[in-house]
């Protein structure tokens, strides 16, 4: 407490003491604060001289401290916090420490705030106001990134709300520290040392999360272990929660659906048992005893071997409707996912999440959520929207997007999410027509849903970087900014990152937008072309192994999604094949129904196609896989000789590690496109096109390739 107010003393004064000059390492992400040009650094100061905030919670001490912090490093001086409005000030307020405040803030709800310019008994000052806390907390982020990114700070006028109500990540970070499809290190949580032990990376954590708008975390991966349950986990947890709290940031767990049984003895798991059902009320309730304002339980079950619910004969309704009553008189909520595929069921794999979920449509309780997976696969680098999206309207769904890169080349490959996330958000479900986005039916506002969410699977782990490289930092900035505006542009989410992590020169940002933007397409090019899927090495997922066809199980197998023979290529979803296509509105439905109607980039997901037919450019299917192959390739030796020209501009260590990643990513892109050609010519038997080079070794050096160490693969 006292060393609280000296600090409080010391900042009034305007004396805090700046951090040393550091490496840039990473660890800063996106909130460097590095020292602004002399005519952007004076704007900041002319607009910051002096600090005034609404009374000293922790969220508003965080608040002050990052102003403090962020205009310090970028001007050099510190400015002072006042109890007293002056000129030029940054004023801080909520209705509750200001009640006639000069601004509305109806419609910006718990979380949102307002950012004016405005004339307050003759002094300018630039009002930052929200209805709580955390609703300043966020206008102060938003400040700092018009400051950081050299915008304009003389006329403001900002109101934003979050679109979608549940940010949240998912963790998959096991309680060993291991991360399933992690690829930065272990799990930064220290669940051994916890709840003691409490670094200060979990703050730094919750900072990061805060600034991009992420309000939730949960904590352990969805193939649950029980432990996290049990009383010292649940304490572990309560300690994450008390540090998270103050960011606006709630703790969810996932949970394994047998915990009754393995840890009480209980003899089934059945939701309609009443034992289980108590089970699961008297652990929510211990849990709210320790984290009051925990968040709610997430869910895989029935799928990929994990226990459900329909082990008893019940359907998934009655397993989430079961937990949600046990979390209801908290407030708690149950994300239940759609992630289920069977190992007994001849379906389509695509089709199966369909199946099982839209008949039961309008029977979960109210506080349950659907989390879908953004297509009904599994976060390939390209699938078509999911088609749960818009088929349940009287459930709300959730989007769940994978920020750690399983598929698009894990932490070395430079594949920028951000138009992935675009894809699928701006993606038309025709749900209620025309222009019934993806976007509309998660924010609720298609059919009224107040219950909105949205998840990614955190990149996160223990490297210094947080993300694995520089860049996967991008994926986690643009997963946040773009949950709180699903209609945000990957073009303009990757202009505010470079312009953050790098530099607000045009010289830095326009060149590393370029390479951004382009980079998830090229890898869709190297890897998966023309709709192509799941043709990665089996298990780590790493690399490419379309001739996988001995595995137990026929979706185990690249084969079965590439369905590869000396007719043709592609998987047949229309009528003639598995009629995947009619769970889509009958407009998509329609043009899906025929390859000339069909988007090229998803032509062999719904279709498949004779080598020898031609493609809008006049090319056959063959010639325009291989030409795809080699413009992904291409593309990436151009990234990397952009990225070459930039060495002026950017500081020595994040340049070599992204300098390094790219050598490792075109070497791996020619390796996915030699392997691609050596195994598919080996079916259809054709030449390659002219000018195109032959694969680098035979097929079956290729195949012989193993990783058995590869990251992330449980
Ligand atoms: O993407 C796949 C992964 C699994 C993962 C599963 C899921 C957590 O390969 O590692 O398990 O999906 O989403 O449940």
């Amino acid at each position: 407490m006292l060393a609280r107010l000296f600090c409080r003393m010391i900042a009034m004064i305007g004396i805090v003491a700046m951090p040393p000059a550091m490496a840039e390492d990473g660890y800063d992400l996106w909130l460097r604060y590095a020292p602004a040009q002399p005519t952007a650094a004076q704007q900041i100061s002319a607009h910051a001289r002096t600090i005034t905030a609404p009374g000293n919670s922790a969220t508003i001490q965080i608040a002050t401290a990052e102003l403090q912090r962020g205009i310090g490093g970028m001007t050099g001086t510190t400015p002072a916090l006042s109890d007293m409005i002056q000129q030029d000030a940054l004023w801080l307020a909520t209705p509750a420490a200001s009640p006639a405040l000069p601004v509305k803030l109806e419609g910006l709800g718990r979380e949102g705030y307002a950012i004016r310019t405005l004339m307050l008994d003759g002094k300018a000052v630039t009002l930052i106001a929200g209805n709580s806390d955390t609703g300043v907390l966020h206008g102060v982020f938003h400040w700092l990134r018009l400051a950081q990114s050299g915008a304009a700070l003389d006329r403001l006028d900002i109101r934003s709300t979050p679109r979608i109500g549940l940010r949240l990540l998912n963790h998959w970070d096991n309680l060993d520290g291991m991360v399933e499809r992690g690829y930065a290190g272990q799990s930064i949580w220290d669940w051994w040392r916890l709840p003691d032990y409490k670094g200060s990376r979990y703050a730094d954590y919750a900072r990061a999360n805060a600034s991009i708008g992420i309000n939730g975390t949960v904590l352990n991966n969805v193939n649950a272990k029980a432990t996290s349950l049990t009383a010292p986990y649940i304490v572990k947890a309560a300690a994450l929660a008390d540090i998270f709290r103050p960011y606006g940031i709630k703790v969810y767990l996932s949970v394994k659906w047998t915990a009754p049984m393995e840890l009480d003895g209980l003899k089934s798991a059945d939701p309609l048992d009443p034992a289980v059902a108590a089970w699961w009320k008297a652990k929510a309730d211990e849990i709210y005893r320790a984290i009051p304002d925990f968040g709610g339980f997430l869910v895989k079950a029935n799928s990929e071997g994990q226990p459900g619910p329909q082990d008893y004969k019940r359907t998934h309704a009655d397993g989430a409707n079961m937990l949600a009553a046990a979390l209801k008189p908290h407030g708690g909520i149950v994300m239940w996912r759609a992630f289920v595929y069977a190992h007994d069921n001849p379906d389509d794999r695509a089709k199966q999440a369909y199946t099982d979920f839209k008949p039961l449509d309008g029977q979960f309780a109210d506080n349950v959520i659907v989390q879908v997976k953004n297509g009904a696969i599994d976060f390939q680098p390209r699938e078509p929207f999911h088609p749960l999206f818009g088929a349940m309207p009287k459930t709300p769904l959730m989007m769940e997007f994978q920020i750690t890169k399983e598929y698009l080349g894990q932490s070395t490959h430079l594949t920028y999410l951000g138009p992935l996330f675009e894809e699928t958000l701006q993606s038309d479900t025709f749900a209620h027509g025309k222009g019934s986005t993806v976007a509309r039916v998660i924010d609720g506002s298609l059919d009224g849903h107040r219950l909105t969410g949205i998840a990614g699977v955190a990149n996160i782990g223990a490297d210094r970087d947080w993300s694995g490289s520089i860049f996967n930092q991008a994926d986690w900035y643009a997963f946040g900014r773009m949950a709180w505006n699903p209609d945000l542009t990957a073009d303009a989410v990757a202009r505010e990152w470079a312009a953050l992590t790098f530099s607000p020169d045009k010289a830095v940002v326009d060149p590393v937008v370029t390479m951004m933007m382009g980079s998830r397409e090229a890898a869709v090019d190297y890897m998966t072309p023309l709709g192509l899927a799941h043709v990665m090495g089996t298990g780590h997922h790493y690399g490419p192994a379309p001739w996988v066809s001995e595995l137990g199980r026929p979706e185990w197998n690249p084969v079965y999604y590439h369905k590869a023979d000396a007719s043709g290529i592609g998987f047949d979803r229309t009528k003639s094949g598995s009629n995947a296509i009619a769970q889509y509105a009958p407009p998509i439905a329609k043009r899906l129904a025929k390859p000339g109607t069909t988007p090229e980039r998803d032509l062999l997901w719904f279709h498949h196609i004779g080598w020898d037919d031609r493609l809008a450019s006049g090319e056959t299917v063959w010639d325009g896989l291989v030409h795809r192959y080699d413009r992904g390739v291409a593309t990436v030796g151009t990234m990397r000789a952009t990225w070459d020209s930039l060495r002026p501009l950017i500081d020595p260590e994040r340049f070599a590690q992204t300098q390094t990643f790219l050598t490792i990513q075109q070497r791996e892109a020619v390796w996915w496109r030699d392997a691609s050609i050596a195994y598919f010519q080996s079916i259809t038997k054709r030449p390659l096109p002219a000018g195109a080079a032959a694969p680098a070794h035979p097929l079956d050096w290729y195949k012989a390739q193993s990783f058995p160490y590869a990251p992330g693969n449980p």
